[in-house]
């Protein structure tokens, strides 16, 4: 779905935009950074006075790419822009408190490929057939004519390995590969990418995923594998929210788990459920059952109460739609 928008409509907006400032959604990802990275270096090359601003800091892993010590975060924007570009969020709460009063932004440019996402923008780009936001803003450099260096390359093709679980989920189409081997052949590194995302992880992070997995259960027959990570267990490994990335692909990795939970503290007392789906649960619908959202076979959400009262809610959305 290309919500009314051809990406070469785009062309009078961000070319008549002076200032512009790209944003992403809260705990940002591999995709919101990677794309707005990608979309930062493209815009700052095309003469424009070009911002990245979000809510979180860059998560540790994700430093390696150029530029990412340049994405500002914490207080709120303050500065009036022409144009705000909104990546890989579904919500316009889910940027957080990054963008500060919407009124400073001469028009809000909303690009992402969630379902569920609620068309906030002036200008809404959201395909959902994209495995990943950085295909999109690739496709939209191509239409505005702006060239793809080695570091746009390299976020960009960050943001399609992060998104597409390297080229594993049931996101890799043709057209993600074809833009892969468009992005290596414009110097993204393979390897190099693989190596900082995934063979980088601190010692106390792999403490985490012991203590996590050691609670591993399972329910309706072994379809639903549960991981819980809990506050105690960041506080007896020096560990933070940032050191879950990856850990639902332990209970996703057990042959009869079809829905996979990741259940850690949101804050407040409240639970934050990140969930994924192997084959047929769409859990974009369950996480919409708690205010949350995603996509088919990964989404989230959060809930309030004990851990008890969470996990009981969840088992009770998820179960009915188990085959
Ligand atoms: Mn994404």
């Amino acid at each position: 779905m290309l919500t009314g928008i051809d990406l070469a409509e785009l062309q009078p907006l961000i070319g008549r935009a002076r200032r512009i400032m790209i944003s992403t959604h809260v705990n940002p990802d591999g995709d919101g950074i990677g794309s707005g990275l990608g979309l930062y270096h493209a815009l700052a090359g095309a003469g424009k006075a070009v911002v990245f601003h979000m809510q979180d800091p860059v998560p540790a892993y994700l430093r390696f790419l150029p530029g990412s010590d340049r994405i500002r975060h914490g207080q709120p924007n303050q500065s009036p822009q022409d144009l705000l570009i909104t990546l890989d969020c579904g919500d316009y709460g889910r940027l957080g408190s990054a963008v500060g009063e919407r009124r400073l932004y001469g028009h809000l440019l909303n690009i992402d490929h969630h379902v569920s996402n609620t068309a906030y923008g002036d200008s809404n780009v959201i395909r959902v057939d994209a495995c990943a936001v950085g295909e999109i803003v690739f496709d939209l450099l191509q239409a505005l004519n702006l060239p793809v260096d080695r570091d746009i390359a390299t976020c960009l093709f960050t943001s399609l390995v992060t998104d597409t679980g390297s080229f594993r989920y049931s996101n890799t189409d043709v057209r993600a590969l074809e833009v892969a081997a468009v992005l290596v052949r414009a110097g993204a590194e393979p390897w190099a990418v693989h190596a900082a995302l995934y063979e980088s992880v601190p010692p106390q992070q792999l403490r985490l995923a012991a203590l996590a997995l050691a609670g591993l259960r399972y329910f309706a027959e072994g379809r639903i594998g549960l991981i819980v990570v809990t506050e105690a267990m960041y506080a007896e490994t020096g560990t933070g929210a940032e050191d879950t990335e990856g850990l639902i692909q332990f209970p996703r990795s057990v042959d009869t788990v079809e829905v996979a939970i990741l259940l850690r503290p949101a804050g407040g007392g409240a639970w934050k459920a990140s969930l994924r789906s192997k084959r047929h649960v769409d859990v974009a619908v369950i996480a919409a059952q708690f205010g949350g959202g995603g996509h088919q076979r990964a989404a989230g959400c959060q809930l309030n109460g004990s851990l008890d009262a969470a996990v009981e809610q969840l088992l009770r959305a998820i179960q009915p739609v188990l085959r």
